[in-house]
């Protein structure tokens, strides 16, 4: 028996990375009957002889769009300008990675479109106490992509973000090697006419894996607890302690010493401003399913 990933789903069949090559297998009919259906990023053990699949190892998450288990890092793609970043969008994406125990780090391109560094250092300082990586690039001008790529972390990593920040540009950059798999126009249309694209692992030649479909989604943001929220905000853990209540939720608590921090210029405004409208949004979805 030999342990290996599931790099793709084909027909029934499945295509597993094993001691470096890719063998197609079958699953056993009882997973069928146990209900289980293998997923892209599954490990599996494998019986070698006939190529198929005794069992599927506990997962760390799963994923529904894409469909795929075991994401370790999510890299959260925002540009300088051309479209303009969309902070919220990175704080939901930085909670929905939390939540299922995914590593984030926070890639800001297009800095070849600043024009000066206070437009980079705005968005930095936001995530300055965020306590994910910030990485810098160009993908244009392939500025600190290098830098990035020594900086990946191994496991899965998939890329997220807002529409044409640049995500399949960076996948190009960083593994030029695997750039015929992403995102061109010709892609682009294909996926059009299969609306159910099947989803891919690349092996890269550093044995570090990339999901190429960026769809990673914030939406189960909404099924948090507003409770729950504030336990991925590393820049309130030191604060809260000190709040009044202590289940404060650094809302409308009085005596709450993460407001304060806030007002005296210590947890970024924005940032925190931005956590109460999640908490808002939340409130507000509960209400409407009652
Ligand atoms: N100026 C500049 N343009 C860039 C940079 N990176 C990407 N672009 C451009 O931004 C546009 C969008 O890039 P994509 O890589 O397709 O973006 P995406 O995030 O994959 O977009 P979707 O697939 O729609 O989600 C393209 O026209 C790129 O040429 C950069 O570093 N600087
Ligand atoms: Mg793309
Ligand atoms: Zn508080």
């Amino acid at each position: 028996m030999e342990t290996g990933i599931i790099v793709k789903g084909v027909g029934g069949f499945y295509d597993v990375y094993l001691n470096g090559n890719v063998l197609r297998c079958v699953p056993r009919g009882k997973f069928r009957k146990q209900g289980i259906t293998p997923l892209v990023g599954d490990v599996v053990e494998v019986n070698t002889k006939d190529a198929a699949i005794e069992s599927v190892l506990p997962r760390k998450n799963q994923f529904k769009r894409p469909c795929v288990a075991n994401i370790d890092n999510l890299g959260i793609v925002v540009s300088v300008k051309h479209p303009e970043p969309d902070l919220l969008l990175v704080d939901k994406l930085i909670l929905a990675a939390r939540m299922n125990s995914v590593r984030p780090f926070i890639v800001i391109n297009k800095v070849d479109l600043a024009e000066d560094k206070s437009e980079i250092k705005a968005i930095e300082e936001e995530y300055r106490l965020a306590g994910c990586p910030i990485f810098c690039v160009s993908c244009k001008e392939g500025i600190g992509i290098e830098e990035l790529k020594q900086n990946m972390y191994s496991g899965i990593t998939t890329f997220a973000g807002q529409s044409a920040v640049g995500k399949s540009s960076l996948i190009n950059r960083l593994y030029p090697e695997v750039s015929r798999e992403v995102g061109d126009i010709s892609e682009k249309i294909k996926r059009g006419k299969h609306t159910t694209r099947s989803v891919e692992l690349l092996v890269l030649p550093d044995g570090k894996m990339l999901v190429d479909t960026p769809g990673f989604s914030a939406l189960e943001v909404d099924l948090m607890e507003p409770e729950q929220v504030q336990l991925y905000y590393d820049e309130f853990i030191t604060y809260a302690d000190e709040c009044r209540f202590p289940k404060c939720l650094h809302y409308r608590e009085p005596q709450c010493a993460v407001k304060e921090a806030v007002e005296r210029g210590e947890i970024p405004k924005q940032r925190y401003q931005r956590y109460i409208r999640i908490i808002e949004d939340i409130n507000e979805k509960r209400r409407e399913r009652w």
